[in-house]
């Protein structure tokens, strides 16, 4: 499937986070973060968590940030962002520039989780995107808490004993909405204005605000890099990735089901993290949770909308 998603060649020439550098063809998480950038504008402050965003876009004396843009620690970018911040409010500056931290799903379901946590406590007025490509892509696709279940890992990978990972994908979006703050949006690297819409919307609430980016890893995922956009949509309308918005704890936005979602077969069989389910009736089985899962979360979109 192509995107159809379109930008003015205008756009293409002051695009804040640049071409050259080192990501895989086809990267999700560029995608996502290019998209990202082009709508927070140039008087934002990124703060980056370590991951394969930064290693790719930023080799020593290189950057393909046209923006201000910090590289923090795995484990901190939230408490970088909020020094960041602080020392905008020192400077009466806290208005005029935006302060952004974006990172991984390990730097932020696993590694980082305590100092998010903390930053949403404070209710410091940032917004925090991570990219989830469903594990340590950077490092060599370990497991991560944002790993989907039966997806083979190099921590967890499938064989005579294993389905890959049996853990069950931490619900990130629905912590940071127990935390109250003041956003929560869930985009899909396969609806690019969502995407743009979100991050708009996000930056008119002052207080913490939370977007997770469904961003499919080719090397990580073992898939084409053309078929980047198709997994991403087919995640959407199978129900595997809900789409949804929230102001606090309340949800106020659930994408509407296709009237005949496509069955998970479609979206695990493009993937080479999946291939073991296809090859015994044990396999079989799994499928059919994977479904079931699925189903379940198609039902709860459903529910929103009836
Ligand atoms: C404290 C610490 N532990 C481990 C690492 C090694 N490391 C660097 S990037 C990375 C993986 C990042 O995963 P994620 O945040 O999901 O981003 P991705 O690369 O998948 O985009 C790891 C494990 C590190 N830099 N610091
Ligand atoms: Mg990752």
């Amino acid at each position: 499937m192509k995107s159809t998603y379109k930008l003015t060649p205008e756009k293409n020439e002051t695009e804040l986070y640049a071409s050259g550098h080192s990501a895989c063809a086809g990267c999700g998480q560029s995608i996502a973060a290019k998209t990202v950038a082009r709508v927070l504008g140039k008087d934002t402050i990124i703060c980056n968590a370590t991951g394969c965003l930064e290693v790719t876009t930023t080799p020593i004396p290189e950057s393909s940030w046209r923006m201000p843009w910090i590289h923090s620690l795995f484990e901190n970018a939230a408490a970088v962002g909020t020094g960041v911040i602080s020392a905008l409010i020192a400077q009466g500056k806290e208005k005029e520039t935006k302060v952004v931290v974006q990172g991984g799903d390990g730097g932020t379901f696993d590694i980082g989780f305590g100092l998010i946590s903390g930053m949403w406590e404070r209710r410091d007025d940032l917004l925090y995107v991570c990219y989830d490509n469903e594990g340590y892509m950077n490092t060599g696709y370990q497991n991560s808490g944002a790993s989907m279940y039966d997806a083979s890992t190099s921590t967890a990978p499938a064989g005579k004993f294993s389905f890959g990972n049996h853990q069950q994908k931490k619900n990130m979006p629905k912590i940071a909405m127990a935390h109250n703050i003041a956003y929560t949006a869930v985009a899909s690297v396969s609806d690019l204005y969502d995407l743009e819409r979100k991050v708009k919307k996000a930056l008119t609430y002052t207080g913490p605000k939370y977007i997770q980016v469904y961003s499919p890893c080719i090397p990580g995922w073992k898939t084409e890099p053309k078929d980047t956009i198709t997994i991403a949509q087919l995640a959407v309308d199978t129900g595997i990735y809900p789409i949804f918005e929230a102001e606090g704890d309340r949800v106020i936005s659930y994408k509407k089901p296709p009237a005949n979602p496509p069955k998970v077969e479609e979206f695990l069989k493009l993937q080479k993290r999946f291939a073991h389910l296809f090859k015994s009736e044990e396999g079989k089985a799994e499928v059919e949770k994977i479904q079931k899962m699925a189903d379940d979360n198609l039902e709860i979109a459903r529910e929103f909308h009836a």
